[in-house]
């Protein structure tokens, strides 16, 4: 069973020749800009330190590493849909996911990350579409739950589901880092995800 108390930063990347050259199993986040990616690697590892999170949207530009209990990797992908970027820089994003997805074999479970107050957007969209092309296996997290009454989190998920397309099997778990809601869900599924990569 991971435990989730030993996690360190250990590098970030733009090309393959960068990535952990180890065959550990990588837990992916994916997600807009914002939607609280780096909060919820600080939320789920304990450590407020261990990734930056930020105010100011669009501040991830690389793929960010992390090793938890010295057994798997949670992978930080830089953000989608901040509008202050340019053309180049959003060609530059799409060609460092692609080849990250391309080119990684190690993957164990994608953790789709999305606002349980908003209907996906269209990027969201095309990144659902994206990752169910890959045939990841793929987890829904609507974060930011604490802002929202408990009784409107069942709508918001359907809603995330039925937009996204998703199967009654692709798991969603509401979740907030600020309250710590769905945190020892993901860590069972984590636990699960990671188990299933080394059995196979
Ligand atoms: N209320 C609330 N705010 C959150 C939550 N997660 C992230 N945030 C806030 O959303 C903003 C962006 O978070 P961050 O983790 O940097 O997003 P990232 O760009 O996806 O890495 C920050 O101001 C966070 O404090 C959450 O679960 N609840
Ligand atoms: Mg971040």
């Amino acid at each position: 069973m991971i435990n989730v108390k030993n996690a360190r930063y250990i590098t970030s990347a733009v090309e393959p020749k960068d990535y952990p050259k180890d065959d550990r199993p990588h837990v992916v986040l994916v997600g807009k800009s914002n939607v609280g990616k780096s909060s919820f690697i600080n939320c789920i590892t304990n450590n407020k330190k261990l990734a930056h999170t930020s105010s100011q949207p669009g501040k991830t530009r690389t793929i960010n590493f992390y090793l938890i209990d010295n057994k798997f990797y949670i992978v930080d992908l830089p953000g989608y849909g901040y509008a202050k970027v340019s053309k180049q820089e959003q060609l530059d994003w799409g060609d460092m996911i692609d080849r990250y997805l391309h080119e990684t074999s190690n993957i164990a479970a994608i953790f789709h990350i999305l606002d349980i107050r908003h209907p996906p957007t269209l990027l969201d969209k095309q990144m659902g579409a994206w990752l169910q092309f890959y045939q990841f296996p793929v987890v829904g997290i609507a974060t930011k739950a604490d802002k929202i009454g408990k009784s409107r989190w069942k709508s918001q998920m359907e809603l995330i589901r039925r937009e996204l397309g998703w199967s009654q099997f692709v798991p969603i778990i509401p979740f907030s880092s600020i309250t710590t809601q769905g945190k020892n869900r993901i860590i069972e599924l984590l636990d699960i995800y990671i188990e299933n990569y080394y059995d196979r």
